[in-house]
């Protein structure tokens, strides 16, 4: 379940500050108990008699005298900084381990100690984890550092929740067994050595072939294996990967299960298909004009970790980091149960996100944060994402001193109270603790966890670059350095477990595994078809939906949600505003307007089995205070959400005010929808400008990727756009960018000037989902128009009609001399201004749908005027942008040379709107004034 509160306790106790604390806190447990830390709890229950004891407790005969205090606060400072900072000299560089300076003193004589003083103190001192395991502190400490200073470094510190803090140091004090046994171990080699036997094929074999090699962090694969392990004991089904081209041929072929003859057919340019696996368990996608091998993600259904379990990995663009939301999106939709009435139901058992980031990409790409500030909101955690940073200590050839202000590639994370391991790449072992210890923390709080893997790259930035041109004394260590399997295989022979012969054979049998894939190619089968046509299914715009509804079932409800509970106080205001939805359908004259139509609109949908997500900042309300999605009782704040409430309701409807982003807010909402294509998943702008934040969204994914991936999207985006005089910002949601994007049929662009419309066009979208034909539908939505009479409609118009791409204004034809085409608002305007200065030489036409664009629907229009002369495009927009420039093309290929073409609007500018308002009606009106000459 989706948490409703979050745990915010109080800041952490310092626990080593000195023994003067201890007492006081020891009066404060004495005076509350639950007023100190859980483990000081523990501690002090098992003191009998006061202050003496408390010292006692901290020495080896109980007198309390064969340590003072001094003795006591430094042993105390040290074990403190042990755990603080323990981290920086921890073991967990491969290869040119940094060398730091000002470290915090981490060591037994930078305080004054002595191996025979500590003998003298108490073990529980040290840590309450230790005092029945080791007989003095000195033992203790020498565990600790091993611990801190070992192969993977802690940092749990800066959590301000003390029950993790508390949980986390017990979890890494408390002496861990090791549970690998002999086989598990010859089995983590076996997969070594194909993680590396893989690379090491392909490296022979396709000379200067881009693969992205995995090596220098291979453990990545071992990892992620016994992450999915681990999941299928908590009965995780379902688990999405996110990562980018580091090592993604060797997760696709080892965890994902990609037979390695797909694998070499991609390097050899012959059909990887024809060894798809015959029992339908690996799902892959293609477009019609494809993408390089190291971007494609895939499905795999598998029993191989013990129940089974759908893995996916991402399709991934060029990017670096994008696909995080992404994958936080299709997780969280794996998770929600959206099939019945209200909102939808969340089990976090259900999914699992794991990405995996570049050392240099993570600190530098702002999508991480964005990403990681939806881990604990309502409407985005998914329980937890595994965040695993491939750090190989390099990007491209830029090294950490260039790349980042931070110690740790991992750093941002801290402020997300995430807990941080990194560990040594070369001790496969503690790999997998680490990955234990975040699945249990995962289990625990359903929270975040960063995992850093130290390791290198033993190649350039890809396989043909040459790293010693940039990098000289890193390769040359790097060269020296044995590659993991030799390090791993060694420790099994020295621990016995395996024979240097065992060792040799089993690295030479994945050679001949590949060889024996490899032969089974048909080199001749070349992949040569230039043939890359769109599907059949996207031959068509989007299709209306003729669904035609009863003037007593569009009442019925209107009046559902107009009816709230009898202890539920509606602000008074606004029940005012929302009982004129009554209207409607008790007066002739009743309009149903903006809001009102979006209300009715997913009613219909949620009661045709469809959910519904609308998220964005401040969607519940409304940024112009419209929507009112979610009503707040005025006198307890409680909420209550109408479209919960829809009789014969068949799915969720769920709305939520995002945080203030757009990128991961829309890359989380364009995943959830890819994985749960029956939802109607919408983003909706605080102001459709704002869009840009989200450009790698639309250019990447929601436009491209049916193309690249064969992923299918039905995303749809309101973006609020309109030149209303508030400045060059707030106007222009950037049509001309998503009319750019458009081709091939890849997305719906509307702009629309009736209400109705608006309802049958929402419908229409909502209807094609789940189908072949769904795709992307861009809103440019009102502003001042959600309030215009002009705009709202008769409920006659929701009964029975679709969605008209165009609309063609009454006019007496045989008079008409002029068309005049606009959109939305400009269509409003004119529309206005002939109802009070009528003109029957002009015919108004309001172009709703600008892609793909009407061009047939236009042309017939035209023919039906016999006396026609011009036609003007109209648009609120500068020259350079809105639509003109897109529909020009199309215009001038109907007029021909039959009839004038002309354009009305903004001159060419480089900012889209004037900054003053007065400005801007004066410049509107001479536009308009203009648009209705004739001729
Ligand atoms: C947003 C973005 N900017 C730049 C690039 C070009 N680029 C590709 S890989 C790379 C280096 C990445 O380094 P790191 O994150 O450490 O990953 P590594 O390749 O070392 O595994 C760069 C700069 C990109 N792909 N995406």
């Amino acid at each position: 379940m989706a948490k409703d509160k979050r745990d915010v306790t109080e800041a952490p106790v310092n626990f080593g500050a000195n023994l003067g604390l201890m007492l006081d806190l020891y009066d404060d447990y004495l005076q509350d108990p639950t007023s100190v830390s859980d483990d000081l709890q523990v501690l002090f229950s098992t003191i009998k008699n006061g202050e003496a004891q408390v010292k006692a407790k901290f020495t080896t005969d109980g007198s309390g005298t064969s340590a003072d205090d001094s003795t006591i606060k430094r042993v105390m400072r040290l074990i403190d900084n042990i755990r603080q900072y323990g981290h920086l000299k921890a073991d967990i560089y491969p290869v040119n381990a940094p060398k730091r300076t000002h470290i915090p003193k981490l060591e037994i004589e930078d305080f004054n100690l002595n191996k025979e003083t500590l003998k003298n103190i108490s073990s529980g001192i040290v840590s309450d984890h230790f005092s029945d395991i080791y007989d003095n502190a000195y033992e203790a400490l020498k565990r600790m550092e091993k611990r801190y200073k070992g192969s993977i470094a802690f940092e749990y510190n800066h959590i301000n929740n003390n029950k993790e803090r508390t949980w986390l140091k017990r979890r890494i004090e408390t002496p861990y067994k090791a549970t690998i046994n002999s086989d598990e171990k010859i089995n983590l080699f076996k997969t070594l050595a194909h993680v590396e036997g893989f690379e090491k094929y392909l490296h022979k074999n396709f000379v200067g072939a881009k693969r992205f090699s995995i090596e220098g962090v291979d453990t990545l694969v071992p990892m992620l294996q016994h992450t999915l392990k681990r999941a299928a004991q908590e009965d995780i089904q379902n688990i999405q990967i996110g990562m980018a081209h580091r090592g993604r041929l060797n997760v696709l072929t080892h965890v994902l299960e990609k037979p390695y003859e797909m694998m070499i057919s991609e390097f050899m340019h012959t059909d990887p298909m024809k060894f798809l696996p015959e029992d339908g368990s690996l799902k892959l996608t293609a477009g019609w004009t494809g993408d390089v091998k190291y971007h494609l993600g895939g499905v795999k259904t598998t029993s191989s970790y013990g129940i089974e379990q759908c893995i996916s990995l991402a399709n991934n663009p060029s990017h670096l980091e994008i696909v995080a939301p992404v994958v936080i999106g299709k997780t969280r939709a794996a998770q929600d149960d959206t099939h019945h009435a209200g909102g939808p139901t969340t089990d976090f058992h259900h999914g699992m996100p794991i990405i995996i980031h570049g050392d240099a990409a993570y600190p530098g790409q702002g999508i991480n944060f964005e990403t990681m500030n939806l881990s604990n909101l309502n409407g985005y955690s998914t329980g937890g994402a595994l965040h695993i940073i491939t750090n190989n200590r390099i990007g491209f050839t830029t090294e950490p001193i260039d790349g980042r202000s931070t110690t740790y590639s991992s750093d941002i994370a801290k402020g997300y109270d995430v807990p941080i391991l990194h560990v040594n790449a070369d001790d496969v072992e503690a790999t997998i603790e680490a990955i234990d210890i975040a699945m249990e923390f995962r289990k625990e709080f359903h929270k975040d966890f960063v995992i850093d893997l130290v390791g290198y790259r033993r190649y350039g930035h890809n396989e043909m670059d040459e790293p010693s041109i940039t990098n000289p004394t890193l390769y040359h260590n790097i060269r020296q350095h044995d590659s993991v399997e030799v390090i791993y295989g060694n420790k099994l022979v020295d621990e016995g477990i395996l024979t240097k012969e065992q060792m040799s054979e089993i690295i030479d049998s994945v050679q001949k595994e590949m060889r024996t894939a490899q032969d089974k190619i048909d080199k001749s089968d070349k992949m040569n078809s230039t043939v890359m046509n769109k599907p059949e299914s996207l031959q068509l715009p989007l299709q209306s939906d003729k669904k035609e509804f009863s003037f007593e079932h569009l009442k019925e409800i209107n009046d559902a949600m107009l009816n709230y509970p009898e202890d539920f106080q509606v602000f008074r205001k606004l029940n005012k505003v929302l009982e004129k939805r009554r209207e409607p359908f008790e007066n002739e004259n009743g309009l149903v307007d903006w809001a009102q139509a979006e209300q009715l609109a997913f009613a219909t949908i949620v009661q045709d089995g469809i959910s519904i997500r609308l998220t964005g900042q401040d969607s519940e309300r409304g940024t112009f205070s419209h929507r009112h999605a979610v009503l707040h009782d005025e006198d307890n704040g409680n909420t209550y959400t109408p479209l919960h409430h829809v009789p014969n309701q068949k799915a969720t409807f769920e709305v939520h005010n995002s945080p203030l982003s757009e990128a991961a807010v829309v890359g989380f909402e364009y995943g959830y929808n890819v994985e749960n294509k029956n939802s109607m998943n919408i983003w909706e702008a605080q102001y459709g400008d704002f869009s840009n934040m989200a450009q790698m969204i639309f250019d990447n994914f929601m436009s491209s990727a049916r193309a690249k991936w064969g992923e299918r999207s039905g995303l749809t985006l309101f973006l609020p756009h309109a030149f209303e005089g508030q400045g060059p910002e707030h106007s222009s949601a950037r049509l001309e960018r998503f009319l750019q994007l458009a081709a091939e049929n890849n997305s719906t662009v509307v702009n629309l000037s009736s209400s109705s419309n608006y309802f049958h066009l929402l419908r229409a979208q909502a209807k094609s989902l789940n189908t072949e034909a769904m795709r992307p539908l861009i809103v440019m939505s009102p502003k001042s128009l959600l309030r215009n009479k002009t705009v709202a409609k008769p409920i006659s118009e929701f009964t029975t009609g679709s969605f008209k791409p165009i609309i063609v204004e009454d006019a007496q034809k045989a008079k008409v001399t002029k068309v005049i085409l606009a959109s939305g608002k400009m269509f409003i305007d004119l529309k206005e201004t002939l109802a009070k200065e009528p003109n029957e030489n002009i015919q108004l036409i309001a172009v709703e749908r600008l892609y793909p664009f009407p061009e047939e629907d236009i042309k017939k229009a035209l023919e039906e005027l016999p006396n026609l002369e011009s036609v003007a495009w109209v648009q609120e927009e500068p020259k350079n942008q809105g639509a003109w420039l897109f529909v020009y093309p199309y215009l001038k290929s109907i007029v021909g040379h039959q009839y004038n073409l002309s354009y009305q609007g903004r001159i060419q500018r480089a900012a889209p709107a004037e900054g003053d308002g007065e400005i801007h009606k004066l410049v509107q009106h001479k536009i308009i004034e203009n648009s209705v000459k004739n001729n």
